[in-house]
């Protein structure tokens, strides 16, 4: 009887050291698979005006992978506040206007650039210039999280 009690106690205890030796080879895996999908490419900010502390940020962002991502915020250490925006009309001005995320098609791709969606910094903690390189980060609706090396430029005409 207790030797019985004894073993099934001893397997029991087993079992959850597997469990629990196997839960974040399962997690990584998981993780590993829905970020891969998801790249971004061409990133720039703006070089701002000499004296003006917000500038803004655009890119394009590839979704490989079969279901439908969003941004759905961004940070970054050069700026105090970071928000999503689209250039959206109002009678015959178009004028700013945060978004709560920004979707990125399954198999597709979503543009930010001048004129429509891009990434607003405001607080500039030190005046970019043309050459410097900004970090911003992006965080996805599953939860991932992508750095992006964002290099100034002027801002070449109007688009
Ligand atoms: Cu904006």
């Amino acid at each position: 009887m207790t030797n019985t009690n004894r073993s099934i106690h001893l397997r029991f205890t087993v079992a959850i050291v597997a469990a629990a030796l196997c839960l974040p080879a399962v997690f990584g895996g998981a993780l590993h698979a829905q970020t891969a999908p998801v790249t971004v490419r061409d990133a720039w900010v703006r070089e701002p005006a000499a004296s003006r502390k917000t500038t803004a940020a655009f890119l394009v962002i590839e979704n490989a992978g079969t279901t439908k991502r969003a941004i759905v915020s961004a940070s970054s250490d050069a700026a105090e506040t970071v928000e999503l925006h689209e250039m959206v009309r109002d009678g015959a001005m178009m004028k700013m206007s945060p978004v709560k995320t920004i979707d990125v098609p399954a198999n597709g791709k979503t543009e930010l650039k001048p004129g429509g969606l891009h990434i607003m910094m405001f607080g500039l903690k030190k005046q970019p210039v043309a050459g410097d390189t900004l970090r911003i980060t992006l965080t996805l609706d599953d939860g991932t999280k992508t750095i992006v090396a964002a290099p100034v430029r002027k801002m070449e005409g109007m688009k």
